[in-house]
């Protein structure tokens, strides 16, 4: 069976759990980093030099790190071909786009956000600059605001998009924090709430 080393708790976990739950693909996941430690160990080094999660291992072995290319790899050989992520080069150039835009853009915000308000003593909190990743996240989610128009999802039907953005959509609406109306963002994080139930059971939950 397909093992998920990594807590339950972090944002890239809970992509490749819900994930799992979308194409009903049985998986054991193992508590591993933050509290539970373990990553720095020699056997976890040997499955992923950067000491992060998650990391996934086959049955046979094989195991590969970073959440997106094994939500990728999992699309691939466990349901090759479903929309989930497109095959046709346009529309996967579509969902891709989001993909990297997770990693590259919206990471960069909503980590500090994140950790301000959840993970760092209150004593420790730097608030200027969460002030500023507050106004830098504010942006980008307006752009995701506009893209999703009047589609029920990012990308019009339900993709990697979607489950790639969804930890940091939670975060975006479970943080105490002042953000600006944008209703079409909202009626995604409830639709992601009320039809997928991953979603509601891996990700939309309390925050630690
Ligand atoms: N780009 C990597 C980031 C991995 C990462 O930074 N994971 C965090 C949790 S979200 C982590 O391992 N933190 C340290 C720990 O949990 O011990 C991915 O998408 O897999």
């Amino acid at each position: 069976m397909l093992k998920i080393w990594g807590r339950a708790s972090s944002s890239n976990v809970m992509k490749v759990v819900w994930l799992c739950e979308e194409l009903s693909i049985p998986f054991e996941r193992v508590d591993v980093g933050g509290e539970f430690g373990r990553t720095k160990e020699a056997f976890y080094l040997a499955m992923n030099p950067n000491s992060r999660v998650p990391t996934i291992e086959e049955a046979d072995g094989y195991t590969l790190w970073e959440s997106n290319s094994i939500l990728r790899y999992l699309v691939a050989t466990r349901a090759p071909g479903h929309a989930i992520h497109p095959t046709a080069p346009a529309a996967r150039g579509r969902v891709e786009r989001w993909m990297d835009w997770q990693l590259a853009s919206l990471g960069g915000p909503m980590t500090p956000l994140f950790f301000t308000y959840v993970r760092i003593p209150e004593p420790k909190r730097d608030y200027a600059a969460a002030a500023k990743a507050l106004e830098e996240a504010s942006a980008l989610w307006s752009i995701v605001d506009r893209q999703l128009g009047d589609a029920e999802y990012v990308e019009g039907r339900f993709s990697l998009a979607d489950i790639v953005l969804g930890p940091y959509l939670h975060r975006w609406f479970a943080l105490p924090i002042t953000r600006p109306d944008l209703p079409r963002l909202r009626a995604w994080y409830d639709r992601l709430q009320a039809k997928h139930p991953g979603f509601a059971r891996h990700v939309a939950v309390e925050m630690t």
